[in-house]
């Protein structure tokens, strides 16, 4: 374990000259030597440092994925300045409460994106500090830097329906890193195309440090677009993908002479944030030749488990627990369960967050000496394979984005005419689960003024598939809401 700088140095300093980076800048394809990224996030920090950022303060980033969150991750990385990530399709409500929480100096947006922001918000545009970096010396990283400094505030909600900020070390990130580059073998030859947004650990913590870590070569994407995956693949020629179960469902819309190809320079196919369903396992192994690796983690711990590069790459199961993590199967009480019976994950290890910014009661709540409680129920085979079976809360994850539907419960129960509502995730075959609400109203339901409402303070991805008028809903003895009884809602 050691800083991002220092695990970045053996990419940014011992391969200098070789080829990092490949993404669009100033409206064309670049190019970038390690030793040029080294560089600009050097000048960045220098900029920073110059407009009064110092270890400790929080920067925040609104941003989909360019260049520039690589320079501001690794500048912020070498001042101890602590970044937080904020998922760009967020709106209103969840932009007032990370910035209420998180309390950042400042928000690195872009014009456009600054009019989500509340007046008042110090907005640094993109752009700008680019040009004003590309004039600054280089500023040398910051002495005191040890695994224990926070290096991020990554946003993850929580069962109150207001997001918590996991404190990631750069420790996480870096013993992440590690273990993801020697499991799944990763090397300086490697090319990994991605596509995944690096405001979430997925991207971030695993894509960007297993680059970092091994001295690849990266092709960034502004997102994962259908339309121009198979292109991108047939142009970069890409030997590492990292995806969600939803990406995989999209791939599987290839004809069969795309897939065999794409399956042919690919050497590893990554899949986790969401269960991967079997069948999409099964189609896509005979489609592109490849068994997807799935895995398992989450804002709090990054990666927790992972099927094996080699060895059986099990379907419906997430595999063992990465070598640095220690896991436990635990009943409601705390006490360790036996192979095969159903429990909840509890995780220790270098991955583990330091806790919840501000919030000493969810830390203490989460945490037991030292150990994780996931949240996410399943079982350990005898041979160390997990498999997880569902979660202690109603969590819904729809194409991999998190969503609690105590949020968007609440939001409805704001709007006029809205006497009770209750929101469920729903199967669904590309996403995973969409959310759908059951609403107790006065009068009908203006389903056009309650979408214009939720989509002005709540990401689009958060929007219910459908709203379902009932006369009550199904409540125990004690009022709360049996969301199982509800009316199963059809499409
Ligand atoms: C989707 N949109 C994005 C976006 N993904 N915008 C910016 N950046 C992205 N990455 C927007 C689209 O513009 C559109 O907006 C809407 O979302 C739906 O897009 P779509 O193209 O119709 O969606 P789809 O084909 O279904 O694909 C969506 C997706 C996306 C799979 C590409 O859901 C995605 O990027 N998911 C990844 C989520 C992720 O990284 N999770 C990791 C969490 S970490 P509009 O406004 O037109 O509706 C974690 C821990 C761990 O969970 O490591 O396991
Ligand atoms: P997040 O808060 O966005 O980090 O989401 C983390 C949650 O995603 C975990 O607690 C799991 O419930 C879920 N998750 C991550 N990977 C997988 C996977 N491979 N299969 C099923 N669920 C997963």
């Amino acid at each position: 374990m050691t800083s991002i700088p220092t695990l970045a140095a053996a990419s940014l300093r011992d391969r200098a000259t070789a080829v990092a980076l490949e993404c669009d800048h100033r409206g064309e394809s670049h190019q970038f030597t390690f030793g040029e990224i080294d560089a600009r996030s050097d000048r960045l920090a220098h900029v920073l440092a110059a407009r009064g950022l110092v270890a400790g303060d929080r920067l925040a980033f609104y941003l989909a994925n360019r260049l520039e969150i690589v320079d501001l991750w690794l500048a912020c990385a070498k001042l101890g300045v602590i970044v937080v990530p904020i998922n760009v399709l967020y709106r209103d409500r969840e932009i007032r409460h990370i910035l209420g929480d998180a309390e950042p100096k400042a928000v690195v947006t872009t014009a456009e994106q600054a009019a989500e922001f509340p007046a008042g918000t110090t907005c640094w545009m993109v752009d700008a500090l680019d040009t004003e970096a590309d004039a600054a010396p280089r500023a040398a990283t910051v002495d005191g830097l040890s695994e224990a400094t926070p290096a991020a505030l990554v946003y993850t909600s929580g069962t109150t329906g207001l997001a918590k900020g996991a404190i990631l070390t750069h420790g996480n990130f870096t013993s992440n890193a590690e273990a993801l580059v020697r499991e799944w073998r990763i090397t300086a030859t490697d090319r990994y195309l991605a596509v995944l947004p690096l405001f979430h650990v997925h991207g971030l913590g695993n894509g960007v440090h297993a680059w970092l870590a091994s001295g690849c070569h990266m092709r960034l994407r502004e997102r994962f677009d259908r339309a121009t995956i198979v292109g991108e693949f047939d142009a970069y020629q890409p030997t590492l993908f990292f995806g969600v179960p939803t990406i995989y469902h999209r791939l599987l819309e290839c004809d069969g002479d795309t897939a065999r190809r794409i399956g042919q320079h690919t050497r590893l196919f990554v899949s986790g944030s969401a269960p991967l369903p079997a069948q999409v396992l099964e189609t896509f192994h005979a489609a592109f030749g490849h068994v997807i690796l799935e895995r398992y983690g989450m804002t709090e711990t990054l990666m927790n488990c992972s099927n094996p590069y080699a060895g059986e790459r099990r379907a419906g199961s997430v595999g063992p627990a990465l070598p640095h993590v220690q896991l436990r199967v635990r009943d409601e009480q705390g006490a360790d369960l036996t192979d095969d019976a159903l429990g909840e994950l509890w995780v220790r290890g270098p991955n583990v967050c330091a806790g919840y910014w501000k919030r000493p009661d969810a830390t203490a709540a989460a945490f037991v000496d030292g150990w994780f409680r996931t949240g996410d129920i399943g079982v350990r085979a005898a041979d160390g394979y997990v498999t997880l079976h569902g979660r202690r809360s109603d969590l819904i994850i729809s194409g991999g984005f998190n969503i609690y539907p105590r949020e968007i419960e609440e939001l409805l129960l704001e709007q006029p005419g809205v006497r009770e509502a209750s929101v469920v995730g729903v199967a669904d075959a590309a996403r995973g689960e969409v959310p759908v609400a059951y609403l107790v109203t006065d009068g009908p339901v203006d389903e056009a003024r309650l979408r214009a409402a939720l989509a002005s303070q709540l990401a689009s991805f958060k929007s219910p598939r459908a709203f379902v008028r009932v006369d009550a809903l199904p409540r125990t003895a004690l009022g709360k809401v049996q969301k199982h009884l509800l009316p199963k809602w059809e499409g």
